[in-house]
């Protein structure tokens, strides 16, 4: 079967959703198809810190009711090191916030959204193939409920992720990648257990980095510097907590809450930038196109900022035909890409004991951190960086 359209997405993640979201306010076609099924989508654990950006963009385009009513609103973090807890007023210092909303909910949000409108989403596709994306009239390929099919459309959105088809669809010889390979990496879990502070306590340990987040006020989401090649088996809960105790631990301020894991994963900590970020009809979005580590909270933030910028341009095109915005896409992402990638890594070599760190290195850190916790400058320059600067 052959159907047409203007903009085929790959990919139900927070990059696919929220472009098909905005090009359907728009009044642009498009199809959504992903290749797991909506159940699983909506109950993979991801990141959990909205950017005002992001939530204003919720708000502004009518899905940000839920998230009004059950998310969290913080107006500072804390830095915890030497069992001190060191608060950064994030809002006093930008008049700006963060909102600590799951990125499952907001996949479960625009999902309702676009199915309630009438917008289609094919789930579990397989086999998914591009053709002639540098052609005027691309299309995708895939099985769907055990029928062939073939979307023609203008412009095809690869929102499919790090492990995606859409990347290794471009010639490797018009990218360039750029990669760090941060040598350690997170060990997650969720908790059925009130958090233990009503803001984020990023520590600095000589055991290593920790970080005290939530989802509600009866879930917790709590990580641990691991080594990169570590195994889940190798971390007995009992182990997980009395490492999350030490870490975390702080003069009498923190009596940590534990209670049933939920779920548990690794993750490891990479960046991962992909130059340009579009090629003929075929334009990247999220972590498609780049991964941030996880310690600045950008990664859900920097894909809802990709697709706020490729839609304007979508929309410029369909309703003049002017090809200026999409053509400026690629360079006008990758300029606020490599701001997030700095401050990640800022926040990364800050915060972690970095493989082969000598004691030089180490009194650099802390003195990094001194200096961050007792000048207003540093202090503002993270909370801007943190709370994200307005989408251009
Ligand atoms: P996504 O990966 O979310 O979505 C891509 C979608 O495409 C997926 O649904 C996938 O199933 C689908 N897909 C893949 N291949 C396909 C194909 N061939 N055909 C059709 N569909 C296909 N960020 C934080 O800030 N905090 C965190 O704690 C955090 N934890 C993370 C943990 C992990 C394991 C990962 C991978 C990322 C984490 N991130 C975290 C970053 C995360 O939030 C991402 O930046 C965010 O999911 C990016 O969104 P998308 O670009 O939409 O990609
Ligand atoms: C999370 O809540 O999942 C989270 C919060 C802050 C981070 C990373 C992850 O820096």
């Amino acid at each position: 079967m052959t159907r047409d359209t203007q903009v085929g997405i790959i990919g139900a993640g927070p990059a696919g959703l929220f472009l098909a979201h905005l090009l359907q306010r728009a009044g642009i076609d498009c199809v959504v198809i992903e290749d797991r099924s909506r159940d699983y989508v909506e109950h993979r654990v991801r990141a959990g810190v909205l950017e005002q950006g992001t939530v204003d963009l919720m708000n502004d385009t009518g899905v940000g009711e839920r998230m009004r009513r059950e998310g969290l609103v913080h107006e500072g973090i804390q830095i915890a090191f030497d069992r001190q807890l060191h608060r950064i007023p994030l809002t006093d210092l930008t008049g700006r916030s963060i909102s600590i909303y799951g990125q499952q909910e907001v996949v479960k949000d625009l999902i309702a959204a676009r199915l309630a409108r009438g917008g289609e989403i094919l789930f579990e596709v397989a086999d998914v193939r591009l053709h002639g994306i540098d052609t005027v009239r691309p299309s995708i390929s895939f099985v769907h409920e055990g029928r062939d099919v073939t979307i023609r459309c203008d412009i095809i959105a690869g929102c499919d992720g790090f492990h995606g088809v859409s990347r290794s669809a471009i010639p490797t010889s018009a990218l360039t990648i750029h990669e760090r390979v941060y040598g350690f990496a997170w060990l997650g879990i969720l908790v059925q257990a009130p958090p233990s502070s009503d803001e984020l306590i990023y520590a600095s340990h000589p055991n290593g980095f920790a970080l005290h987040s939530m989802r509600s006020s009866s879930v917790t989401r709590l990580y641990l510097q691991v080594a990169p090649d570590e195994q889940l088996e190798a971390w007995s809960d009992d182990r997980i907590w009395s490492e999350l105790r030490t870490r975390l631990a702080t003069d009498g301020r923190i009596d940590l809450h534990e209670g049933p894991i939920l779920d548990r994963s690794i993750a490891e900590m990479r960046g991962f930038v992909t130059e340009p970020m579009q090629y003929g009809r075929l334009y990247l979005a999220g972590d498609a196109a780049h991964i941030v580590p996880a310690t600045g909270a950008k990664g859900l933030n920097l894909a809802v900022s990709d697709v706020h910028a490729l839609s304007e341009s979508l929309v410029e095109y369909f309703e003049s035909g002017s090809t200026a915005g999409l053509d400026a896409y690629s360079n006008r992402c990758l300029r606020r890409v490599w701001r997030v990638q700095e401050f990640s890594w800022y926040m990364s070599s800050l915060l972690h004991n970095l493989p082969g760190n000598d004691e030089f290195g180490r009194r650099l850190q802390r003195a990094e951190i001194e200096w961050l916790v007792t000048s207003r400058a540093a202090a503002r320059s993270l909370a801007e960086n943190y709370v994200g600067t307005p989408f251009s």
